[in-house]
């Protein structure tokens, strides 16, 4: 019989001390809660809980009443159980230090509560995002600055698509997992281990509607897949774009391929449209550990220092080989 979620993080606690049993309380917690999030997105019209929500999140951008419910849910799942310190959340502007009624843990928890919103009225797969860091052990009252540490600190991370599987995706540094929900049992089941990337890929993933805003080592990489079998690359490539990061890296982890969302001019000021801390850190260990790579052009994402806690990233993840060399071609520009 299959493991369940718990029996994994047990036994792997048991062989590799890598899940202390506040770790693995966290990550059960946020387990509950994607499933939670889950059948709420499962219910859709039927649930009222598609549409705007008329306010908008730090980004600036349109919240969907979903996001704000997958929020909650997260929130409240989390902030009573002692095992975290505070919580970050695209959705919300501030840090939210767990209250004075409960214990304070030792853990940081960052999340991305439903990312890819704007499919989730089209009934397209959307996920959660999550990351999790130790809180320094200097810092008695917790703040912002806690939360601002490389992602190769991060002691787990993970995501939960929501598709025509519910699949929890969880890495704790010693490779990658991934548990399916069944329903019936209403538990995540142990369904595929030891996940690793094909080194090598005929498949990308970028929104071609901004080619002309693109830098030039991004148009001559793309330029040459799309020259195919007669071009410099002697292959053909094919291209994906969900517009649902947590879809387009399950399909990554799950047969290769390379995800790219570069800087571009339209909004020149900003490195990139993803975020760091709660999409690009636990996206870019997750690809790593399951033997990938994860740049922003110029350096490892995991080797970055976070100066803001919303700040943006460009994003190049996915098949080592094809990662390696459209950020070689970042070098030589
Ligand atoms: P675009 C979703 O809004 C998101 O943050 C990622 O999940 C996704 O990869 C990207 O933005 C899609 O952006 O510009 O193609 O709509």
């Amino acid at each position: 019989m299959a493991a369940s979620l718990s029996r994994y993080l047990v036994e792997q606690q048991r062989a590799k001390q890598n899940i202390p049993p506040e770790l693995r309380l966290l990550l059960e917690v946020v387990a509950r809660a994607c499933k939670g999030i889950s059948h709420a997105v499962n219910k859709g019209a039927l649930g009222g809980v598609l549409g705007s929500a008329h306010s908008e999140n730090i980004q600036g951008e349109v919240q969907k009443k979903l996001d704000i419910i997958a929020n909650e849910v997260l929130i409240e799942a989390n902030e009573w159980g002692g095992h975290l310190a505070a919580m970050a959340s695209e959705e919300m502007d501030t840090i939210y230090v767990v209250p004075n009624r409960y214990p304070q843990g030792e853990y940081l928890l960052l999340f991305d509560p439903l990312d890819g919103s704007s499919n989730i009225d089209v009934n397209v797969s959307i996920g959660t995002i999550f990351s999790v860091l130790k809180k320094p052990e200097s810092s008695d009252k917790v703040t912002e600055s806690d939360f601002l540490q490389p992602g190769r600190a991060q002691v787990a991370a993970g995501y939960c698509v929501y598709g025509p599987q519910t699949t929890l995706v969880l890495t704790v540094g010693d490779g990658v997992a991934m548990f399916t929900l069944d329903r019936e049992q209403g538990s995540f089941v142990l369904t595929q281990e030891n996940v690793r990337i094909p080194e090598d890929t005929r498949e990308f993933a970028i929104n071609m509607s901004n080619m002309r805003h693109w830098d030039k080592p991004v148009a001559d990489y793309i330029a040459e897949c799309l020259a195919g079998s007669s071009g410099p690359r002697g292959k053909d490539f094919n291209m994906r774009w969900v517009a649902s990061m947590v879809a387009d890296v399950h399909r990554i982890l799950t047969r290769g391929g390379v995800f790219m969302y570069p800087w571009d001019k339209r909004e020149p000021d900003k490195p990139g449209k993803l975020r760091l801390m709660y999409e690009a850190n636990p996206m870019g260990w997750l690809v790593e550990q399951a033997g990938g790579m994860a740049t922003n052009g110029n350096q490892r994402i995991l080797d970055i220092q976070p100066t803001l806690l919303h700040q943006r990233v460009s994003v190049f993840l996915g098949s080592k080989n094809e990662v390696a060399r459209v950020t070689a071609m970042h070098q030589t520009a």
